[in-house]
């Protein structure tokens, strides 16, 4: 076997976590030394001329120290910039070979090993996870072949059509120069001047004021390569391509309300909560899934298939899942893994192409370009989380931080010297050959007229959204454009999104003090694309969150009952109560707390359980903090559950208009708008299976209607 075969096996066995090993330092039990290995006697003072004087030039460990702390921040990414990454694998479920060659697209049996980062897209660094914006989803995939990188983001659309618009749309929705206001948020003025200057955002618009924009967690996100690609044979025969992640968890959302608290109470709330899921081993899971056209049908659409503002409805193009990837592995550290990864749409293999997109071609030179500054010189390829599994070879030398020793005089092709070597690689024997497109036009700065309409497929999503979440599109618009101070900008938003439907525009207008346009006959587009409404997703309640509120004198019997039914189906519970330490039940077992009410709230959990136990009951209610928990998990929608006197909690709030078991009912299982109630039980089995049934539901949006009355 020759070292480039033996190469490859390692990529086919899945062997990125060896080659990082090589990387991988742990310093336990080490002695401590500077960055040339010389061990260090003290570090806690600098070396002075007298132990009161000044300190010596000759410190060279000072100024080692020193000089490196100075330069541990490198730019941060100009978009994407807060994100959280994670190891895992890529199995295929079948051959592919119809649709394309990429090897690692074959072979059920191989695991190509991968690393995800998922984004916010305008925040800084350290903004807040749960803020509204588009997700991205970056995936390296570490094949035989070569590294290949899926950019994608959890929208399927585009703000923009033509890349060359980028720089405008990101220098609107960041903060405003002049005062750096507001962070991570698009709420101001800036952007929606662009965006009533700019029609062909309207559609992407109405996604990111959509539920879609505030997901529960990265774990339950679809993913969108957004662009289209092109699929290519071994016969050479090219298709179009869109990629797509569909989560096994399904697809949800926070409520606003809950991600705007959450980013004062837990900024890492995303980040947290892929970190834990990983290491509890609820590893999360997510299908691969492609859209294919065929090259003879490109102009069977009502769109055009390369304009990145549109989608192509699942209805119209089935997806076909083609594989899974289980991401099961933590990073070992943020800077070398999360921050220095360096994702490009243009990392493909043979087997994947590119198309026309104008936007997709802008992107090809931007990621490169822009990680040479970041990463500091042209060498990034070589830090580790970078390094493709396959070997590289080429003549490419020095600059900034080169790692490889490359050997030998000869670094120019063609030469002589060494036989020509490193040798290109035939199409045949897989060496990457460009789609023969047959290209011919005029050099114009123009966009063909397929692309000029905006609002067919902005309608077409208007109309596939449940109630629930078109009002919640409509709140978010009263929250975004409250931020605007220019009031005409507020009258041109709410007239450009007539377009789309002018009873969303009166609402609207309604919320943010301006003048409806005249409602006219009604919109003309009637279709909808039920895939697009996360009403339509997976439901499931593995790997959710409950928060159980519980003082001393607890039921305990009761309690550890529904603990373990719960955990039986997937879901995890935490014990809050008003102090950490531990808690006494009636009996006198003893149950440790995990979070008191200012480390924790409602919002960081998916539902609510009060269990019984007269003392611990009536502690309860005189806690302000538990009945908020409830008011506000109700609010927000989620599941809440209660038995025996912990059903007089839920009396206590203000959730009233909800049915619940009354004082005398014997065993009897309430359950009206997602709140789960029982009374004088001992066996909590079915209460807990239709309490889990409900968490299964993620929320009970037909409570939204009563909730405006709900203090919380
Ligand atoms: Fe990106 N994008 N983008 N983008 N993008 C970057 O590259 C860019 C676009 C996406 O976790 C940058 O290394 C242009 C679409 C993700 O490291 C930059 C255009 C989609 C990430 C850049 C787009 C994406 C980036 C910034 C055309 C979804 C984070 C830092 C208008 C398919 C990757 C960097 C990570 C990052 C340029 C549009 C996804 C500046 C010019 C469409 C997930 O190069």
């Amino acid at each position: 076997m020759d070292s480039i075969q033996k190469q490859n096996k390692a990529a086919k066995d899945g062997k990125k976590d060896e080659q990082l090993d090589n990387f991988r330092v742990d310093h336990k039990d080490q002695k401590l030394t500077t960055n040339h290995g010389v061990r260090v006697s003290n570090t806690d003072d600098s070396l002075k001329a007298g132990n009161r004087g000044p300190t010596l030039m000759e410190d060279f460990h000072f100024r080692e120290k020193m000089t490196h702390f100075d330069h541990e921040r490198i730019p941060e990414r100009v978009v994407h910039a807060r994100g959280s990454g994670a190891h895992g694998y890529f199995q295929v479920y079948e051959p592919m070979n119809e649709f394309t060659k990429a090897k690692f697209l074959q072979d059920p049996s191989v695991k190509t090993p991968v690393f995800v980062r998922f984004s916010t897209v305008v925040g800084s660094r350290g903004s807040a996870d749960t803020v509204r914006d588009v997700r991205g989803f970056a995936t390296k995939f570490y094949t035989e072949d070569g590294n290949y990188d899926l950019v994608a983001n959890n929208i399927p659309i585009f703000f923009i059509q033509d890349a060359i618009k980028f720089p405008d749309v990101v220098h609107s929705i960041k903060p405003e120069p002049n005062n750096e206001i507001p962070q991570a948020s698009a709420a101001h003025d800036t952007f929606w001047d662009f965006v009533v200057s700019t029609p062909e955002l309207a559609h992407m618009v109405m996604w990111l004021l959509s539920d879609r924009a505030i997901p529960r967690s990265f774990r339950m996100m679809e993913g969108f390569g957004v662009n289209t690609f092109r699929f290519v044979n071994e016969q050479g025969k090219g298709r179009f391509v869109k990629f797509h992640w569909k989560p096994l968890l399904g697809v949800h959302s926070l409520v606003w309300d809950e991600a705007q608290k959450l980013g004062g109470k837990d900024p890492d709330f995303h980040r947290r909560d892929l970190w834990r899921a990983i290491e509890m081993g609820e590893y999360p899971e997510f299908e691969l899934g492609v859209q294919m056209i065929e090259e003879e049908d490109e102009f069977e659409f009502d769109f055009d298939i390369l304009d990145a503002t549109k989608f192509w409805p699942e209805e119209i193009v089935p997806v076909k899942r083609i594989g899974k990837m289980t991401l099961n592995r933590n990073v070992d550290n943020f800077f070398a893994e999360t921050e220095q990864v360096a994702f490009h749409a243009g990392h493909v293999v043979p087997g994947i192409d590119f198309t026309n997109d104008p936007l997709l071609q802008g992107r090809l030179f931007s990621y490169l370009d822009t990680q040479l500054i970041r990463l500091g010189g042209p060498n990034f390829h070589e830090i580790p989380i970078n390094r493709s599994l396959a070997q590289v070879h080429n003549n490419q030398r020095d600059g900034y931080h080169r790692m490889t020793i490359d050997k030998g005089p000869v670094s120019y092709s063609p030469n002589f010297l060494q036989s020509n070597a490193p040798h290109p690689t035939p199409d045949e024997e897989n060496g990457y050959v460009h789609y023969t497109e047959k290209v011919d036009g005029r050099k114009i700065r123009e966009r063909n007229k397929s692309f000029n309409d905006h609002y067919s497929q902005a309608k077409l999503f208007w109309n596939s959204m449940s109630d629930a979440e078109k009002q919640h599109i409509v709140d978010a618009f009263h929250f975004e454009i409250g931020g605007v101070k220019n009031k005409q900008i507020r009258q041109l938003v709410v007239n450009m999104f007539s377009n789309v439907n002018e009873n969303l525009a009166a609402q609207i207008a309604e919320g943010v003090g301006v003048t409806a346009p005249p409602l006219s006959s009604g919109s003309d587009v009637t279709d909808s694309s039920p895939a697009v409404s996360q009403e339509n997703t997976v439901k499931s309640p593995q790997t959710r969150w409950v928060g159980i509120l519980v003082e001393n004198g607890f039921n305990y019997s009761e309690i550890i009952q529904v603990i373990e039914e719960l955990k039986k189906a997937g879901v995890n519970s935490e014990i809050v109560s008003k102090y950490q330490g531990t808690i006494t039940c009636s009996n006198g077992n003893a149950i440790e707390v995990d979070k008191n009410y200012l480390t924790t709230g409602s919002i960081m959990y998916d539902a609510v359980y009060v269990g019984g136990g007269q003392q611990s009951i009536e502690t309860l209610l005189t806690h302000g903090d538990a009945l908020n928990f409830i008011n506000e998990a109700y609010k927000h929608c989620k599941a809440i559950g209660a038995t025996n006197e912990g059903v007089d909690l839920l009396v206590a709030s203000q959730i009233q208009s909800t049915k619940i078991a009354g004082p005398d009912t014997e065993g009897e299982l309430v359950t009206h708008l997602g709140v789960v109630t029982i009374r004088n039980e001992n066996d909590m089995t079915n209460f807990s299976q239709e309490f889990v049934n409900s968490i299964a539901e993620h929320r009970h949006w037909t409570r939204e209607v009563e909730n405006e009355m709900v203090p919380a």
